[in-house]
């Protein structure tokens, strides 16, 4: 396959390709022919992504998903505005992904993003993250399942319900973990009953798909309630990652989470700075795991070619 799932960050009034797996927008978009509007209000300039396919597209819905399928690659999506009980939700959720992906023969899950409301309300092990993994970890735990977790990304939105979606294919990726963070499957007990189940990134192929990323050195927060502190900590852990994933990488898409709109010119500006003025990045208004942190970065990246 020449460039599979090479994601492109377009203006957000851009015509769709005739043939894609997947566009999604953010925030209030205006119009009805894209697969998932996110309510995540755009802090720049609005975009949507949009996933080209290889090969015909087919889409169908099994297992409470909405699916689109390639040649070789599944594209799943699920609103669950009647989630409640987010442990309970989110353990549906992830056994009927499960049960999908079964299904159809795309075995390896590749990258899942998770949005819901009220992401750290509750106190302790209440907390309606730490209640999400334990539901999550639920459905997903079997030998050895720590090496074949997805890359991922769980953030808050204002609007109720669970809405999820991601990438699978028949072929593995390969798990990259961080050297600067303690992996997420492996968190101490103190961040809730079950770790939060999924990789710092995945390789596939010439592409990166790097989880949501936040100031995080070890399995602690730094610089909590600080936006600017944490934008340079959490680019140090981008480079970390990249690095240990080998080559040189370009960004192909970028999203920065913020928790406060107040926070988005100063972390958007520090992002700009690492990866370039014309960087392919949209800046998202929205909560991040863990109070105290103000900002999260995520991305696909392209391995640069060795020159001869
Ligand atoms: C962290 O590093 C920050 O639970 O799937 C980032 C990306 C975070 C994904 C998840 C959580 C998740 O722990 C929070």
């Amino acid at each position: 396959m020449p460039d599979p799932l090479a994601v492109r960050l377009l203006p957000a009034d851009a015509a769709l390709p005739a043939s894609h797996l997947a566009a999604i927008g953010f925030g209030a978009v205006g119009r009805d022919d894209l697969d998932l509007v996110l309510p995540l209000p755009p802090l720049a300039t609005p975009g949507i992504e949009v996933w080209p396919a290889s090969g015909v597209v087919r889409r169908f819905q099994a297992q409470g998903y909405d699916c689109a399928v390639d040649d070789e690659h599944l594209f799943f999506r699920r609103i669950d505005i009647a989630a409640s009980d987010i442990e309970a939700a989110a353990e549906r959720a992830y056994r009927d992904l499960l049960a999908l992906i079964g299904q159809t023969g795309h075995g390896e899950l590749l990258r899942i993003w998770t949005y819901f409301d009220e992401l750290t309300v509750g106190e302790g092990d209440d907390e309606r993250y730490r209640r999400f993994c334990l539901g999550r970890h639920r459905a997903l735990a079997a030998p050895d399942f720590e090496r074949r977790l997805p890359a991922a990304t769980v953030i808050g939105t204002r609007e109720p319900g669970l809405q999820l979606y991601g990438f699978a294919s028949r072929r593995a990726g390969v798990q990259i973990e961080n050297p600067r963070q303690v992996s997420a499957f492996n968190y101490p007990r103190q961040y809730g009953l079950r770790s939060p189940s999924f990789s710092r990134a995945t390789r596939y192929g010439d592409r990166l798909f790097v989880s949501g990323t936040a100031a995080i050195v070890g399995h602690e927060t730094r610089h909590a309630y600080d936006a600017g502190a944490q934008a340079h900590e959490m680019l140090a852990n981008i480079d970390a990652l990249l690095a240990q994933a080998g080559g040189d990488w370009r960004a192909r898409l970028l999203k920065l989470y913020v928790h406060d709109r107040a926070d988005a010119q100063d972390a958007q500006a520090i992002v700009r700075e690492r990866f370039g003025a014309g960087a392919p990045l949209l800046v998202l208004n929205g909560e991040v795991c863990r109070r105290g942190l103000m900002v999260e970065i995520e991305g696909v990246f392209d391995v640069l070619p060795v020159e001869a």
